[in-house]
């Protein structure tokens, strides 16, 4: 069987690292993306026996580390056939009023600049390979404002709208282009926002079941092994006990 390739940003944890062990197992070469190279190495060790694996450590708000990285990619995992742009989070959750401008800027930089860089890395090699397909993770929080979500649904609903403008753009080139939307997935997500608190961080998943990151990666997976004439444009994914980004049905 042929494998294609994935590149997976933020791919040291949660969603990002379910997806890279779910592709592994299931015909693709992954290139694993993240800060974090010791994870990366792990990660890394895991898969091997699987599939062909390589690492890229950069920060997707670096423009130069992006370049360059992707660049440097080796012949046998030059063509890239899927890009999961998945890297991202939320920093602070404060009205705002009280917002803490590093916060807006780490966002701003990572969850819409970061993916922006590594779009635009990868895209003109889709255009020339003549085919492609992109998966940008977006949020509820690309879909609902939040009370104090404030800039993370900003970034957000910047990705729904920049998914929405890559797949008209790149239409014309057969180039698939997707969103996914999740509602709360319990990963290192709140540990991030709420700066290793990990009470606080642990308190947003009690009292109902939330998503795993293998039900995204899953998702993600089925998404990208439709037949080609299908282009799953947009999908928004919550746990039974969620209703909408503000209500949740807690025991
Ligand atoms: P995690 O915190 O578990 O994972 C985030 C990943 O992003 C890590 O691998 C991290 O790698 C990477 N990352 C963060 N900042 C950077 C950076 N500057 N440069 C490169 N990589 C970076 O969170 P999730 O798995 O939950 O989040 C993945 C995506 O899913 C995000 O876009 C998030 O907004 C979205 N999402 C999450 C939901 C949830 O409830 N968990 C719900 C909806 C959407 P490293 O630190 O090694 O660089
Ligand atoms: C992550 C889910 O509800 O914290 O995007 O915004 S939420």
């Amino acid at each position: 069987m042929t494998h294609k390739t994935a590149l997976i940003t933020g791919a040291t944890s949660g969603i990002g690292k379910a997806t890279a062990q779910i592709l592994a197992r299931n015909n693709y070469n992954v290139i694993l993306c993240g800060r974090r190279t010791d994870r990366l190495e792990e990660l890394e060790k895991e898969l091997s026996s699987l599939t062909k694996v390589h690492c890229l450590s950069f920060d997707v708000s670096d423009k130069n580390a992006v370049f360059e990285s992707i660049n440097s990619l080796p012949e046998s995992f030059a063509k890239i056939d899927t890009l999961i742009n998945n890297a991202g989070n939320a920093h602070g959750l404060e009205p705002i009023q009280e917002g803490n401008l590093d916060d807006w800027e780490n966002m701003i930089d990572i969850n819409l600049k970061g993916l922006l860089y590594v779009s635009k890395a990868i895209i003109p090699k889709m255009i020339a390979q003549k085919s492609g397909h992109i998966i940008n993770i977006g949020s509820t929080a690309a879909k609902q404002v939040y009370p104090n979500g404030n800039v993370y649904c900003a970034t957000k609903h910047a990705v729904d709208a920049l998914n929405k403008a890559m797949k008209m753009d790149l239409n014309p080139y057969g180039i698939r282009v997707g969103a996914i939307h999740p509602g709360l997935v319990e990963t290192e997500f709140s540990q991030v926002r709420f700066k290793g608190d990990t009470e606080k961080a642990a308190n947003v998943y009690k009292g109902f079941i939330p998503l795993k990151p293998e039900d995204i990666a899953d998702i993600i997976h089925f998404v990208i092994t439709r037949p080609y004439h299908v282009n799953i444009s947009d999908m928004v994914v919550m746990c039974t006990a969620q209703g909408s980004a503000t209500i949740i049905q807690k025991d």
